[in-house]
């Protein structure tokens, strides 16, 4: 059991032990197999939805849409994430021991059964619930039990990975950490906080009223819990981005990320800020006190500090690097990035598209001004240039060094030309798709219904461009998931060589510096984070218990 402490971490040819990579790459099969069909999904959704198009044995918008939504966004993203961090740990920290590993395989296997179980609900057409699963939508009870299988999966699967990161700390005492796997640790105890929200949910209220033991449901409570789980959920797809933006891009260019203390710090702000917001998701929803509203909405700001905190460390690595390579004016740094590596050239377009990502959202989170964009098709257009562009691309480029990297492949001059090839297609069809449907949203076009239910041909009308334009831009994605399954295959498959590819881990320019303290200590981190929710959903919940609102009075869970 290899244990790394000092300069190995940074060299490239430390790797990801071969017993940890087979796992790995069992999780990674899963993303790819997942991407396949749920992008097939959404195209189909797509056309579904305009009312042009039927499809055999009845399949319909909400069946498809929910296909979508679950596999993408919950299913390929949580077998990334395993992967990844099991990735990460191994090949900065060292490999896992037999019972670390055993962790990773049972959860692997819990998650494969939950999802299965979900999937064929969905294929029943008995869990056309959408993936926030909304009451008073009702699925079959086997489509609950799939999905909270799905998160006690990533809970064992967790637990092992952080038995990996607390073992190194016991055996190298007073050391600082390896970045990479100091990052896994904050995302996953982030996830251990949030999803007790979406597990008492499905535990407490939706099997029991799906079994019909119960008849009815306290909606809002079920839709607070789920988005206390819900908005960190999106940061746990993103801090992996995050991890390949600060520690492997600078290797890539070949130069030190900005500040290792900077980068711990911006994570201990998302596992403080990214929980205690879930309720900017229902600035509308009757039932919660505008005091409270407000006060998350504040909060919520406090999320995005960390993220402008990256883009200024990524700005100080691409400057640096270009004045390096001999730039001189003021973007001239710009022109020096390597453009034909497509491990950067994915991640940077991810980049870019979180420009208009991040102030979306900053938009959706602004009061009042959420009222003009909720539950429009704006908000799937916030999504698909966050979720979709700067988190799914930053995968890609992952999987384009890791996939070699733990099979023994290079990146030859193909696998390179496709990954560039999907970076553009995907751009290319995002930038169409995004484009309309926030420009839609902006003229008032719902999210989640069909033309017919929204009033017909004739208003319908009104949004056929937008609507042709997303059906063009969802097209090329299409053919960019086929690249990708492409390339996914190249990566995986033909000679191998005896020096793989490398897994990048960069230095950082304040490399020699003490680490700061408190980051570390996780009893601090943790009582801040639970203090912070308690402050923010305390008075908020009771209030669904104690106030008058219909169906919720006195302590009802139903
Ligand atoms: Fe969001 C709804 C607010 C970020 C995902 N969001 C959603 C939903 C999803 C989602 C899935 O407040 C819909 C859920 C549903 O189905 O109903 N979101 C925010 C805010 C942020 C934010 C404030 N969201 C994300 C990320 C997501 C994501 C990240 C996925 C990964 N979002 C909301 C709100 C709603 C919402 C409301 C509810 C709306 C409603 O009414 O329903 C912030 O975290 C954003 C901060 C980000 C930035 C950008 C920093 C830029 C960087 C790139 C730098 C570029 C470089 C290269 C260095 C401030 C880091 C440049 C080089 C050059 C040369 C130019």
């Amino acid at each position: 059991m290899s244990n790394y402490t000092g300069s190995e971490i940074f060299s490239s040819k430390t790797k990801v032990d071969k017993k940890d990579g087979k796992l790995v790459l069992a999780n990674m099969i899963w993303v790819s197999f997942a991407l396949l069909i749920g992008g097939t999904a959404g195209l189909l959704q797509t056309l579904v939805r305009s009312g042009q198009f039927e499809l055999p044995f009845g399949i319909g918008y909400y069946q498809l849409l929910t296909l979508h939504g679950v596999i993408l966004a919950l299913v390929m993203t949580f077998f990334f994430i395993m992967g990844f961090q099991i990735a990460a740990l191994s090949r900065t920290a060292g490999s896992f021991s037999t019972s670390e590993l055993r962790l990773g395989w049972t959860g692997f296997w819990v998650m494969t059964a939950g999802t299965l179980m979900s999937a064929a609900m969905i294929a029943l057409n008995e869990a056309s619930v959408l993936y926030t699963f909304y009451a008073p939508l009702q699925a079959h009870a086997v489509h609950y039990i799939g999905l909270a299988l799905v998160i006690v999966g990533t809970w064992i699967s967790v637990a092992g990975q952080l038995m990996r990161y607390f073992r190194w700390r016991k055996e190298n005492k007073g050391q600082k950490t390896p970045l990479l796997s100091y990052m896994t640790a904050i995302n996953n105890v982030m996830w251990i906080v949030c999803t007790i929200g979406v597990a008492a949910t499905v535990l407490f209220q939706f099997i029991p009223w799906s079994l019909g033991w119960v008849e009815t449901i306290n909606i809002s409570l079920s839709r607070t819990l789920f988005w206390y789980f819900g908005h960190p959920l999106v940061y746990f797809w993103l801090l992996p981005a995050y991890m390949v933006w600060y520690a492997v891009i600078p290797k890539v260019l070949g130069t030190k990320g900005f500040s290792d203390n900077l980068a711990r710090l911006a994570f201990v702000l998302f596992l403080f800020f990214s929980i205690p917001v879930g309720i900017h998701h229902q600035l509308v929803d009757p039932g919660i006190d505008a005091f409270w509203k407000g006060l998350q909405v504040v909060l919520t700001f406090m999320v995005i500090v960390p993220s402008l905190m990256t883009a200024f460390s990524m700005f100080a690595v691409f400057e640096t690097y270009g004045r390096k390579q001999g730039a001189r004016g003021l973007l001239d740094w710009f022109k020096k990035l390597p453009w034909t590596d497509a491990r950067f050239v994915l991640v940077f377009i991810g980049m870019l598209f979180f420009i208009p990502g991040g102030l979306g959202g900053i938009i959706n989170a602004s009061g009042q001004m959420n009222q003009l964009v909720h539950n429009t098709i704006w908000i799937v257009g916030h999504f698909h240039i966050t979720v979709g562009a700067p988190v799914i691309l930053t995968y890609f480029a992952a999987m384009l060094f890791l996939l070699p990297h733990i099979t023994g492949r290079k990146i030859d001059k193909i696998a390179n030309r496709l990954g560039l090839f999907l970076a553009y297609t995907w751009a290319l069809g995002m930038g169409i798709m995004s484009l309309a449907m926030h420009w839609a949203g902006l003229r008032g076009a719902p999210r989640r219904s069909t033309f017919s239910e929204y009033g017909g041909a004739d208003i319908a009308s009104e949004w056929i461009t937008y609507q042709v334009m997303q059906a063009v831009g969802g097209s090329f994605l299409f053919i960019a998931i086929i690249i990708a399954i492409l390339l996914f295959l190249k990566l995986t498959t033909g000679p191998k060589v005896n020096d793989p590819e490398e897994f990048p881990v960069a230095m950082f320019m304040d490399q020699e510096e003490p680490v700061v303290k408190w980051v570390e200590n996780w009893r601090l981190l943790i009582i801040i984070t639970i203090f912070l929710i308690l402050i923010a959903y305390t008075v908020p919940v009771t209030q669904m218990f104690t106030e008058n609102i219909p169906g919720a009075k006195g302590f009802k869970l139903w």
